[in-house]
């Protein structure tokens, strides 16, 4: 039995939703896991007697200019590091978890292992900025193991940082027993969806990087051939440009904003076709989350999105901007149930087989055994 920090961003995000999952896979398999963040992870919704959270509080002095939630967060890790006897500090995202974790392990008087998972907007975001680039490289060079959740973003980390040092890919997983496909009679009809109307949807944080607008015009170009709606889940910057958009090109009556939703798999159950249209991903978890539920997707090829979509086989990939693209793909699997089909069986078998939950975190295991037997 292993005694595991977590630390991840709480809120909504694939890095957050992996922390968690991971952490609640762990626990039942008998190892003891410390959450250390400043909410409670969202995903984090069940008692689990082998499960603890620790909250990083943060004091408003009027000295400070900013509150500083990152020595707090350091501070906070030192103390479980001995107070728990930690031997594994598992922290996602180097800015600023892992150098938080490093200077933590200095302070802390018990020999703990860093392990830091990096999910992608730290490398292709952060670390293009030269104010963090040396950090995020220091933090990586200093973490005990390092792995990454694609080999794109390996690659990525490794030419813009110039890092000298084995990082290791582990791919992103979903809940098999939470992301299953499930008869949802009534949920058309509750969202004023005919029967025989197809569904697009797409989910993300609406940050400038998804370019869900690219996903409005595909739409639009599909609607001109097919009975459809478009469901856009999710919140964030964009979402009002994005509503102004669809008001613009006349399509409020067939797009459907639902905002923050936390059933996706009964969302996905209605959908026929997922549409990820981002200029950077560095693996794309909600593509994973659809394959799952069976649903094929039209991506981009960018980033780990090609490691995820095998193109023709579960859906699609397109360059990036290419709306005429993603539209005739869209067409060609609303139109032809025998090819949708073999797509959304194919996506499920490949969602299965190659991101089973069981051997990723046979695979994290094995990071942190190694860590450990380093001394
Ligand atoms: O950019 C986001 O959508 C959020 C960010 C996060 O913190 O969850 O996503 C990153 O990590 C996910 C989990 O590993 C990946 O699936 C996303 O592709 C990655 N985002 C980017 O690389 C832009």
């Amino acid at each position: 039995m292993m005694k595991i920090g977590i630390t991840c961003y709480p809120t909504v995000g694939g890095s957050g939703v992996i922390a968690t999952e991971l952490g609640k896979l762990l626990a039942e398999a008998g190892h003891e896991i410390h959450f250390i963040s400043s909410s409670i992870p969202f995903r984090l919704d069940n008692f689990h007697p082998r499960i603890f959270y620790h909250e990083v509080e943060i004091n408003h002095y009027p000295v400070f200019q900013y509150p500083p939630y990152d020595l707090a967060l350091t501070s906070k890790m030192a103390e479980i590091i001995d107070q728990e006897q930690l031997d594994i500090l598992h922290v996602h995202y180097a800015m600023p978890h892992a150098i938080c974790a490093i200077l933590a392990r200095e302070i802390a008087s018990h020999n703990v292992k860093i392990v830091t998972t990096l999910h992608g907007t730290d490398i292709t975001v952060l670390g293009i900025d030269t104010t963090f680039k040396k950090m995020i490289k220091y933090a990586i060079e200093q973490s005990d193991a390092t792995t990454a959740v694609s080999k794109s973003l390996v690659n990525q980390t490794k030419e813009m940082l110039q890092v000298n040092k084995e990082i290791e890919v582990i791919y992103n997983f979903v809940n098999e027993s939470e992301y299953v496909k499930a008869n949802q009679p009534l949920l058309k009809q509750q969202y004023g969806i005919a029967q025989d109307e197809k569904v697009m949807i797409h989910i993300s944080n609406f940050r400038k990087v998804k370019r869900v607008q690219d996903v409005i015009y595909t739409f639009q170009r599909v609607r001109d051939s097919v009975k459809s709606k478009l469901l856009l889940v999710g919140d964030g910057p964009e979402y009002s440009s994005m509503q102004k958009l669809v008001h613009e090109l006349h399509l409020v009556d067939d797009v459907i904003f639902l905002g923050k939703q936390n059933n996706i798999s009964k969302l996905l159950s209605i959908s026929d076709v997922l549409l990820l249209l981002s200029e950077k991903e560095s693996f794309g978890l909600v593509l994973l989350e659809a394959n799952s539920c069976e649903v094929p997707c039209i991506a981009t090829n960018v980033g780990g999105i090609p490691e995820v979509i095998k193109h023709g086989e579960t859906g699609y990939l397109v360059d990036l901007g290419d709306i005429n693209q993603s539209a005739l793909y869209c067409i060609d699997i609303l139109t032809d149930e025998t090819e949708r089909i073999r797509l959304s069986k194919n996506a499920r078998t490949h969602a299965r087989k190659t991101f089973h939950s069981n051997a990723i975190v046979k695979q994290y295991l094995t990071v942190y055994d190694k860590v450990l037997s380093e001394g």
